[in-house]
């Protein structure tokens, strides 16, 4: 049974205190918890939860179904709005826009141009979830493995067009059902480290609390193109996250070529993406709504690393717009040559063609940076 009003406010309140950049402690609002039904008071609890757990949190709470951010708007809207827009009264519609046309020069975006001399490991994903399924927190074993096999079905439409082969790190399917993608615990370490595959989700605190790491690993992989470049994973904080990685130059073609693939995907009889009227394509995680998109690259920044931190690496980067990770994705060390993964923070009320223009104009001003480092 989820707690009482009285309970979570005295938890917020020392939260608040803490890190009042918590925002589920920021926002919880007692006498709306109050008000709400039982039902929704235990969905309402399973979406703050993690922030509860976790009180270092900035956004500290996921998305149960598609519809919980119309049904907890009161909460959401002032989270979302305080995270994205430093506004909690913000009221923007998200509007999704791929023409690219107009970025750069002619749609192109050459990071030659910013002076590198060696190819970067360049990357962009979009998170989508099934307006069939729940959200991954509060899907069921059953429910993970029904959405595998749904996808592994689909994924055969992808394969006639760009080939590739599905892994799947699934123990089973269920008794008695075909399960022929399955890979072991060597495969699923392999393709972790040539960041094919996504990393164990248990050890992930912020996902456990909100039940998203549930039943780990059932109904979780990915589907990789036969050249390699077009992924999808499935099972992970989104049902779905569609990428293409490779080695270049040009953003621009990353951004089309995972246009392409997302097209793909969509066409998929039975794939229907979950939709939000405000907030665009519906994500777990507040953080991604709207365009879902990380558009990333591995750089050597080996001046701003020399303490073999991020910290100062974050330190310029943050007014630029940037996050800066480590080489293996989130919460994960930089490389021990200065490697960082650096993306545009912004997800929401932003052009899609925005993120990518954010990236190569924010790199060129940390390019600067590493330079004066030196
Ligand atoms: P997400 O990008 O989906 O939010 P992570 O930050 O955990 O999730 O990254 C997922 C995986 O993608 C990690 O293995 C990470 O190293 C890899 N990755 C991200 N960007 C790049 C990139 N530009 N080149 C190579 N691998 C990348
Ligand atoms: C948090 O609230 O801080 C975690 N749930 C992670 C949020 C998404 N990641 C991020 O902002 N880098």
């Amino acid at each position: 049974m989820a707690p009482t009003g009285e309970e979570l406010e005295k938890q917020a309140a020392a939260l608040r205190e803490s890190n009042p950049g918590n925002r589920a402690a920021k926002y919880f609002d007692q006498a709306y918890y109050d008000g709400l039904s039982d039902e929704d008071k235990e969905t309402f609890y399973k979406c703050i939860k993690t922030g509860f757990d976790n009180a270092d949190s900035g956004m500290g709470c996921y998305a149960m179904t598609p519809t919980d951010y119309t049904t907890f708007a009161p909460f959401f809207a002032k989270a979302i709005g305080d995270y994205h827009k430093g506004d909690p009264a913000c009221a923007e519609k998200h509007e999704n826009d791929w023409d690219i046309s107009g970025v750069g020069e002619g749609g192109v975006l050459d990071l030659q141009k910013l002076g590198l001399a060696e190819e970067l490991s360049m990357r962009v994903r979009v998170g989508r979830n099934l307006a069939s399924f729940p959200l991954p927190g509060a899907m069921t074993k059953e429910d993970r493995i029904k959405f595998e096999v749904t996808m592994t079905g689909s994924f055969d439409a992808l394969k006639e067009k760009f080939g590739g082969t599905v892994y799947s790190y699934s123990p089973d399917l269920g008794e008695g059902v075909e399960h022929p993608n399955k890979i072991d615990e060597e495969k699923y370490n392999e393709l972790v480290a040539a960041h094919v595959m996504f990393k164990d989700m248990a050890a992930d605190t912020y996902l456990a609390s909100a039940g998203i790491a549930n039943d780990w690993p059932y109904g979780r992989g990915c589907w990789q193109s036969e050249d390699k470049k077009k992924i999808v994973w499935f099972g992970e904080e989104d049902q779905l996250r569609i990428m293409v990685m490779k080695k270049g130059f040009l953003l621009n073609e990353v951004f089309n070529e995972l246009k392409e693939l997302l097209d793909a995907v969509e066409s998929i009889e039975g794939v229907d993406f979950a939709k939000d009227d405000t907030y665009g394509y519906v994500t777990s995680c507040p953080t991604n709504l709207g365009t879902g998109m990380r558009a990333s690259v591995h750089v050597k920044i080996p001046n701003l690393t020399s303490d073999g931190t991020d910290a100062k690496a974050k330190e310029i980067a943050g007014p630029l717009g940037l996050s800066v990770r480590g080489t293996g994705g989130e919460h994960t060390p930089i490389g021990a040559d200065g490697t960082v993964d650096i993306s545009p923070s912004a997800r929401l009320f932003i052009k899609e063609s925005a993120i990518v223009q954010a990236l190569y104009d924010g790199l060129k001003l940390l390019l600067d940076a590493e330079k004066a480092a030196a």
